[in-house]
């Protein structure tokens, strides 16, 4: 089904030839190592969390030691999975949070307030009082509600508030309405502990709390706290590929997830002091270029380019042309250290929770942030005279980026009616059939970015406006689908026509892995703009992750499902399917209690007929397919009709 080679875009499989030739070893070659991958792992019906295992279950075995099940066993290692990510996800917005406060005391002098006006906004909806107040008062009482929803002993995450009544009530009803992040990780791992929760639809309605705890309450503080503190991002061009790296400057590349480092790094590459020492030791400039999220959060809030996805992370470094990587949390691989060893880059490990062995650990302290980040660039500045051979490829394509739910509202309606109402319209009258999200990473059992270009490719032929997020939008990026130029020759013709009225290309990019949350603001804010029903299981629109790596896009395929969304992922990388419950539950059941469910596609092409046909019976269900009469009014008649 899939393409033979390992990437589908010329770059990185240049990458990949040349270290393949230098006898350099990568991920694709460390999956070729791990194959054949255990067979109980990649169905879920292994289990060792308590020391009378492991247990694997089989025909020939079908109960764990202590009795369990298939379906507790998978439904556990679910819960697990989805918990993790939430962690990863909620971590970064305390980590935020925290800053975001210390900015407000004055003990992080060099974080601030750069979006006054959404941190009124929020307030506002946090009930903080702002009158006679500085930003820096309203700031820190922002910061300490935020702060509280990782803890708080009573009540529900503020951030539901946001979502369309009905679906509050659908979350009263099933009782998932999520509580403080930290209490709902604590007792998933307390429930899927041995001998507690032994029910498997018990323990995936907890999967769902947990999981909303994350898309309507840690990931969601993250990116509103961030783009207070960073400024929101607004729609702008940069380019996307490895060839953003420059053979005569000094390359720094950030790779991780959360900005309070990347910031600063960028922030200290416009030093005067730093730029002329880069010259002095023959270099033109200083080059920053981002890896995975970290690359999102900087392009779309200072047009900073990108160098690449998930699995150009060590690619990047066989260019030769890598004279420091700053990494800080997750989806950082350990492989890293040893490439990096057989080149001249020096790598850095920023954050306290997150070390490799053999890697220089330098923390970003609150307090002195950017001091760090300039010796950071000292020490790139100081490593360009060891580069030896480079190799650069030359592709890299321009970009636009930077949507949010408040861009995109701005962009359709103008800067003083800020309004989905063009959209919503243009979704009743057909133009634009419905709505697709793409997120996701990308994974070396796949071609990379081969499934989220094909799918957004075959979903914007068929007029569906695509909005991605994470590595799936550099994929796009790469192959110029956020090019609004080429990506509109591939567009249908009611979506081209929108776009180009507006002025978007059919492919929206709307940020990090955290900014997933983004959409489901955008979403229910479609729903309250009306006519598309009354709540965002209404909604001509589904999700899809077809090449992914991380707990974390189980964890938000969880929120969407239980937000009211269709979410394909692809089947050969879920590893969940050892009980024939659970997945009915997953892939049927959980529909009538969320109206969201999940469904297994590996192929795109028919990933994409799946979302079409979801889209259009969502369409029927709605009424906005169906052809209307005309009807040609006397003059009684019209002045009979309620205004
Ligand atoms: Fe085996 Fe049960 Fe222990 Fe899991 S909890 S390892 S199934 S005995
Ligand atoms: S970085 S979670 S590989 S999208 Fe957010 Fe990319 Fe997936 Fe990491």
């Amino acid at each position: 089904m899939y393409p033979k080679k390992r990437s589908s875009e010329k770059a990185a499989q240049e990458m990949i030839d040349l270290m393949a030739e230098a006898g350099q070893e990568n991920a694709w070659d460390r999956l070729d190592q791990q194959s054949p991958q255990c067979g109980f792992g990649k169905q879920g019906v292994c289990c060792r969390i308590c020391t009378m295992g492991p247990c694997r279950i089989s025909k020939k075995a079908p109960l764990g030691v202590c009795g369990a099940d298939a379906d507790t066993i998978v439904a556990r290692n679910f819960l697990r999975a989805v918990a993790c990510g939430v962690s990863a996800h909620s971590d970064h917005g305390r980590a935020v949070a925290e800053v975001f406060i210390a900015g407000a005391k004055g003990e992080a002098p060099d974080y601030g307030v750069k979006d006054p006006e959404k941190l009124h906004r929020i307030a506002k909806e946090f009930g903080v009082e702002t009158k006679d107040k500085s930003d820096k008062e309203i700031a820190l009482a922002v910061g300490e509600i935020a702060l509280a929803e990782f803890g708080k002993s009573h009540g529900n995450q503020l951030m539901v508030k946001r979502a369309p009544k009905p679906r509050k009530q659908i979350w009263e009803k099933t009782g998932v309405t999520p509580r403080a992040i930290d209490r709902e990780v604590v007792e998933a791992m307390h429930r899927s502990t041995m001998g507690v929760d032994q029910d498997y639809k018990s323990l995936l309605l907890h999967a769902t709390r947990t999981a909303l705890a994350d898309g309507w309450g840690g990931a969601m503080l993250a990116s509103d706290l961030q783009d207070i503190m960073f400024g929101s991002p607004t729609p702008g061009i940069g380019n996307i590929n490895l060839g953003v790296l420059q053979k005569d400057q000094v390359n720094v590349i950030v790779h991780g997830h959360e900005p309070i480092l990347s910031e600063m790094i960028v922030a200290a590459s416009q030093d005067p002091e730093l730029i002329k020492k880069a010259e002095e030791v023959g270099a033109k400039g200083i080059n920053i270029a981002g890896i995975c999220c970290t690359a999102n959060e900087l392009l779309s809030r200072h047009g900073v380019s990108i160098a690449g996805n998930f699995l150009c992370q060590e690619l990047a470094i066989a260019t030769g042309a890598v004279d420091m990587m700053a990494v800080d949390v997750q989806c950082v691989m350990q492989g890293l250290q040893k490439i990096a060893a057989c080149y001249h880059t020096k790598l850095f490990t920023t954050a306290d929770k997150a070390k490799i062995p053999g890697v220089e650990h330098i923390p970003i302290q609150e307090d002195c942030a950017l001091k760090t980040a300039k010796e950071l660039i000292v020490k790139a500045i100081d490593n360009f005279k060891n580069r030896g051979e480079v190799h650069i490829p030359d592709d890299k394509q321009a970009a636009v980026t930077g949507f949010t739910n408040e861009s995109i509202k701005y962009m359709l309606g103008g800067k003083f009616r800020a309004s989905y109402r063009p959209l919503n319209d243009n979704i009743m009258n057909g133009k634009i059939r419905g709505i697709a999200a793409i997120v996701g990473c990308s994974n070396p059992k796949v071609p990379m970015d081969y499934t989220h270009v094909e799918l957004a490719k075959e979903l914007i032929k068929n007029n569906v406006l695509v909005l991605t997020t994470g590595c799936a939008s550099i994929a796009c990026g790469k192959q110029a689908l956020l090019n609004p130029k080429e990506a509109l020759k591939l567009a249908g013709p009611g979506l081209r026509e929108v776009c180009e009225t507006v002025g978007i290309p059919p492919v929206l990019a709307c940020g990090s892995c955290v900014d997933n949350s983004r959409l489901l603001v955008a979403a229910s804010e479609i729903v309250a703009e009306g006519g598309l029903g009354e709540d965002l299981s209404e909604l001509p629109l589904a999700g899809a992750c077809l090449e992914s790596i991380s707990e974390k896009a189980l964890a938000i395929g969880q929120y969407f499902v239980a937000s009211g969304v269709m979410v394909v992922f692809a089947k050969e990388l879920f590893p969940y399917l050892g009980s024939d419950n659970v997945t009915d539950y997953l892939l049927k059941d959980i529909e009538q209690e969320f109206g969201g469910h999940w469904a297994l596609e590996s192929d795109p092409a028919k990933a994409a007929q799946l979302m079409l046909a979801h889209i259009e019976s969502k369409r029927d269900a709605l009424g906005i397919n169906e052809e209307t009469e005309r009807k040609l009014y006397t003059m009684e008649e019209r002045r009979s009709l309620e205004l």
